[in-house]
């Protein structure tokens, strides 16, 4: 099999509960629908995200000549922080180079951006080689970090401390718990955004893969996973299926009724981000939480 995307379609599609990996969802349509996503009524997530920035970016210390991001960002969220700190080089780090052009276009006005083409890691990497020792703020905004397996979320933490030097800090938002309707209504949009986003997934298998999903026989689903406090994104089976994905050279039976599991997005409580932030080995400084959409804003530095 000769891509990585491939393999990992094969690999999901042959669990037991089949899954599709959510970093999939983004291709050039699926980064369109989720930016349709973000101004959705139902989805507070990203303005309350830009509400704390807007009100607190100025309290953060002006001490960061250096900020790396996680993902490239809109531009709007990223320009908040790097007005307010006046940042001379900003790395956004994201595997998309159509966003990172885009990321560079928007905020080049305001300073010198170095788009870097890699995982979070890898980038991140990439710039501690390329720092003049200089102290360095990493934004993890828009609560990706809900969207990592919970195994994983402590690890990748710990990881990006691994990466820092003592004073570098982490700007991370995390959305929080709120009531189940408002949460299912943000995943499940009455226009149909999400579902689209959701779906685009099988098409872009169908475009990069020669699959034959029928778009039509899987319907959006999104529920609260209470006990493990999660959004789960599903694709489910109309009908008794049959999809064939010609350049893996896979086939894949669904039964009337069975789900595609394609996304996580934990809610957290306001409580257990400073803990996570002790235990990857930051010590959490500040935390702002909007008041009109449960979302904490929390800045972490490296001990
Ligand atoms: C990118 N991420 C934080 C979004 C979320 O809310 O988990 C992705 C998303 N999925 C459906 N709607 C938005």
């Amino acid at each position: 099999m000769n891509s990585e995307f491939a393999h990992d379609v094969c690999a999901g599609l042959r669990k037991r509960q089949k899954e599709l990996p959510s970093k999939y969802l983004y291709d050039e349509l699926g980064s369109a629908l989720f930016d349709a996503i973000t101004v959705l009524p139902e989805y507070g997530l990203t303005r309350a995200d830009q509400r704390i920035l807007d009100r607190h970016a100025a309290e953060l210390p002006r001490e960061f000549p250096v900020v790396a991001e996680f993902g490239s960002g809109s531009g709007r969220k990223t320009r908040a922080v790097l007005e307010a700190l006046s940042v001379p080089e900003y790395f956004p780090i994201d595997v998309s180079a159509p966003a990172l052009e885009r990321c560079r276009r928007e905020l080049a006005d305001l300073t010198t951006v170095k788009p870097l083409a890699a995982s979070y890691l890898n980038g991140l990497d990439q710039v501690q080689a390329r720092r003049n020792g200089d102290p360095m703020l990493v934004l993890f905004l828009g609560s990706t970090i809900g969207n990592f397996d919970s195994r994983c979320r402590g690890d990748f933490l710990t990881q990006v401390r691994s990466r820092l030097r003592e004073g570098d800090a982490l700007l991370i938002g995390c959305d929080l718990e709120k009531p189940v309707d408002t949460m299912i209504q943000a995943y499940d949009d009455p226009s149909g955004v999400t579902a689209s986003f959701n779906l685009n997934l099988l098409g872009r298998i169908n475009r990069e893969l020669g699959g034959d999903f029928n778009l039509r026989a899987f319907a959006h689903e999104a529920i609260y996973n209470a006990p493990e406090r999660r959004i789960e994104m599903h694709l489910r089976s109309r009908t008794n299926q049959v999809v064939t994905i010609r350049e893996a050279d896979f086939r894949c039976e669904f039964a009337d009724g069975e789900t595609i599991w394609t996304e996580s997005s934990h809610k957290f409580r306001t409580a257990e981000i400073p803990e996570m932030a002790r235990q990857a080995g930051f010590v959490p400084e500040a935390q702002w939480v909007d008041q009109e959409w449960p979302f904490a804003e929390s800045f972490w530095r490296a001990a």
